[in-house]
């Protein structure tokens, strides 16, 4: 049997933490290459590196049918006309799928399918909860004003593959348009 700790934690859905969970804080300019507006982009970074998001990973076991979990906090901002997101990743085991639970805020996903290129954006609020297929890269945006908090849900093997996705980009950008977040294509 596992130790207690590891099978009872406690989370804040206001702040997005985990007791006990391990915490990766990433800053604007860890985001460099993955905002559609490059000059925009450039004109905040030289004006400061404010905290994006922090995501504490909680993991409990590492066995084959082990899951793991992740409390996600993300703050409300634009470059240029682009909200504020997570870098975005697909599941080094590419068939890993997720669970993402909307706890505070207003959010979105935007989920890329790797294997016939559709890109799908999906609201991420609370009291819904988004399931993310396999073969699947997913972002997500905070479209609101407040930080965006949520939970996600993974199988512990799943890993993360960064490189994949960053090398050719998410094809589409979810953009403020008319005051509503739009998904359109990278020109
Ligand atoms: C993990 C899960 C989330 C993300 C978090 C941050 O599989 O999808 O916990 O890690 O939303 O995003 P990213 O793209 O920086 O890992
Ligand atoms: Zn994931």
């Amino acid at each position: 049997m596992l130790d207690p700790e590891k099978i009872l934690s406690q989370f804040n859905p206001a702040t997005g933490e985990i007791v006990g969970a391990a915490v990766v804080q990433r800053h604007l300019h860890d985001l460099r290459g993955c905002f559609g507006d490059a000059g925009a982009f450039e004109a905040a970074a030289a004006a400061g590196n404010p905290l994006l998001y922090s995501v504490g990973a909680f993991e409990p076991a590492k066995g084959d049918g082990d899951l793991h979990y992740g409390a996600g906090r993300l703050m409300p901002g634009k470059i240029g006309d682009e909200y504020f997101m997570t870098k975005g990743h697909l599941h080094s085991w590419r068939a890993a799928a997720e669970i993402y639970i909307g706890l505070a805020g207003e959010g979105v996903m935007l989920l890329e399918d790797l294997l016939t290129g559709e890109s799908r954006m999906v609201p991420l609020r609370p009291q819904g909860v988004v399931y993310v297929p396999g073969h699947t890269a997913h972002r997500t945006v905070n479209v609101g004003k407040a930080p965006l908090t949520y939970l996600g849900v993974y199988p512990a093997k799943a890993g993360h593959d960064y490189d994949a996705i960053a090398k050719r980009n998410f094809r589409c950008l979810i953009l403020e348009r008319n005051g509503r977040p739009t998904m359109i294509e990278r020109s």
